[in-house]
């Protein structure tokens, strides 16, 4: 019965040569509207955020006064903006208190002292990366859609570029698009590939590529995983099913599981979090589609609720628009005005 599934969902999302060369020019499109550095994608990225999020707040710093309208005014764009009650009443906690400290008296000198407070607040559990000096494997996780398959082809190239032996495996055998998908960015990304076989168990799969990464003597494995199996807990259990074989079959490698959510999910995407972090150890999360319409808040949010660091934010769908979170960066682009100014020249 289980098996009839798999391959109804195969022969259904077979992908064809035709697409994949059609994402191949997708990527060289994207490409080329590709500008500016690392920050400034950053900034562009965030577009839609900082309307939502600083565009409200900037009227604010032009009120007269500050007052306790001033205060929840400011709180409301954050709850408004997927940051939560509890990091949202956090960070006018502390402004507040920052306020009387510091004896200001302008609400128009409340802009730094609230990027300060709002930094501070996404330093809670501060990004490392232990899977750069280590030999590791990177287990990547999240519900289906969320963006791991794009995320393990972003990271195996920054892995890759750093000089590292990379190698990405399947262990997403739901669905043979998934596994057609995964090549195409290994080979963009110029890393090794250990491919499944249709319906494959996921788990035999990674203790294969745990061979094949010993006598390979790789540096870096990551391994896509399936974001959908036919429910909730068979996802869980093969999670930990695959960390278990992976602990086995390779104990002397760094063991690093990404969350990746989706950044446009909001609120959603913490309970989706929940779930997985009772599945497995869950050291970091890396939160996708920034540039779209996601408001950006759910930064604040996961540093309160799950004290997990978020050590990567993905701003497009090209192959170098992932990026290491950087709080300080993140709320300087948030309140960067610059683009706008850019946009309209442009
Ligand atoms: N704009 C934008 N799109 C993204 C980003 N990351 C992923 N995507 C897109 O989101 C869609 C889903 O991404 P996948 O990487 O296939 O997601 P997945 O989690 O592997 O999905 P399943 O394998 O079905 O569980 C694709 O169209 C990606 O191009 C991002 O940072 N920005
Ligand atoms: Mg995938």
């Amino acid at each position: 019965m289980e098996e009839n599934l798999i391959n109804e969902e195969i022969n259904e999302e077979e992908i064809t040569e035709e697409e994949v060369k059609e994402e191949e020019i997708k990527e060289e499109d994207i490409k080329e509207e590709k500008k500016g550095g690392f920050f400034r994608r950053l900034v562009k990225g965030l577009t839609k955020t900082r309307d939502s999020i600083v565009g409200g707040f900037e009227d604010l710093f032009t009120a007269s006064e500050i007052d306790e309208d001033f205060y929840d005014e400011i709180e409301e764009i954050l709850i408004m903006s997927d940051a939560g009650m509890e990091a949202s009443e956090e960070i006018i906690e502390e402004l507040k208190e920052r306020v009387k400290q510091r004896h200001v008296k302008k609400t128009d000198e409340c802009r730094e002292l609230l990027k300060e407070v709002m930094t501070e607040s996404l330093m809670k559990n501060p990004p490392d990366y232990p899977y750069e000096e280590k030999r590791s494997v990177i287990l990547v996780v999240g519900v289906n859609g969320a963006g791991k398959t794009t995320t393990v082809g972003k990271l195996a190239l920054k892995l890759k570029d750093q000089g590292k032996k990379t190698m990405i495996v399947a262990a997403d055998t739901f669905r043979a698009a998934a596994v057609e998908q995964l090549n195409v960015w290994a080979d963009r990304a110029g890393v090794d590939f250990i491919k499944c076989n249709e319906g494959q168990d996921p788990a035999s799969v990674v203790y294969d590529a745990m061979q094949a990464a010993k006598a390979r003597n790789t540096d870096a494995v990551i391994c896509d995983t399936a974001g959908r199996l036919h429910n909730k807990k068979n996802l869980m259990n093969e999670l930990e099913k695959i960390t278990r074989i992976i602990n086995r079959e390779h104990p002397d490698a760094y063991v690093e599981t990404l969350l990746v959510l989706d950044g446009a999910t909001g609120q959603n995407a913490i309970s989706q979090a929940r779930e997985f972090l009772n599945a497995s150890k869950v050291t970091g999360v890396v939160i996708t589609k920034l540039d779209g319409t996601a408001k950006g808040g759910i930064a604040f949010a996961i540093q309160n609720s799950l004290s997990i660091p978020v050590k990567y934010i993905g701003v497009g769908e090209a192959i170098d628009d992932l990026q290491k979170f950087d709080a300080k960066d993140f709320v300087d682009a948030l309140f960067d005005k610059s683009t706008e100014e850019e946009d309209v020249n442009a």
